[in-house]
């Protein structure tokens, strides 16, 4: 994978601050992946962005954030891959920087990556995204792990427990990811209007 580093100034991560959304029509939507240490965020954005990426450090502090660019059915989507976090109350750097971009950067989408094996450990943080009022998909990665230990999951009902698209993937395989990124383009189409 190609990695251009790029100075402050052309850090894409501008957007990460607050700001007057008047006049940003233009802008792609920004797509937020977040989650616990080792889920595979990182995994799934390299499936989802192209070969441009930029790693830079989130202002003021010494946190690498990576961005990149998402084609998706012809729209352009702005990707954001954070540091691991347990959850909204920050206590490292790293979980300080994770909510920044949650909360001021305003994300028109949420991946919130967790590991389908200890789902229910994770669920937690998922449903204090949702009270934040963030737009959230959940998406179930390692899959594959989750199914050799013969855990079963019934999407239809955790989508409706949850009341936010569930999508299951294998990231290291790219299984899932057509739908994740039809999930994607249906919740930005149904935001607009
Ligand atoms: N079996 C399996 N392994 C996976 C899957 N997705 C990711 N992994 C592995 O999980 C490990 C962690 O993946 P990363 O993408 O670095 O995880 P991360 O969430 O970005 O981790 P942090 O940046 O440390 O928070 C790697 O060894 C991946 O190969 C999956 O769907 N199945
Ligand atoms: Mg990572």
């Amino acid at each position: 994978m190609k990695q251009t580093r790029f100075e402050q100034r052309n850090n894409p991560l501008s957007s990460a601050v607050p700001e007057n959304t008047e006049g940003t029509h233009d802008r792609p939507k920004k797509i937020v992946i977040i989650g616990n240490p080792n889920v595979g965020k990182s995994v799934l954005f390299n499936n989802l962005t192209n070969n441009y990426v930029t790693v830079s450090n989130y202002p003021g502090t010494s946190v690498e954030v990576t961005s990149g660019f998402a084609d998706i059915k012809g729209e352009r989507f702005e990707v954001i891959d954070t540091p691991g976090m347990y959850s909204l109350t920050p206590i490292t750097e790293e979980e300080r920087v994770g909510r920044k971009i949650l909360i001021q950067g305003r994300p028109d989408i949420v991946l919130h990556v967790v590991d389908a094996k200890n789902l229910e450990r994770m669920l937690a943080f998922t449903l204090q995204l949702i009270e934040a009022g963030l737009p959230v998909i959940l998406v179930l990665n390692i899959m594959d792990e989750a199914q050799k230990e013969g855990i079963k999951i019934d999407f239809t009902l955790l989508e409706k427990l949850v009341a936010v698209p569930v999508v299951g993937t294998i990231s290291t395989t790219k299984k899932g990811m057509d739908i994740l990124k039809e999930r994607i383009v249906g919740y930005a189409i149904r935001k607009k209007s």
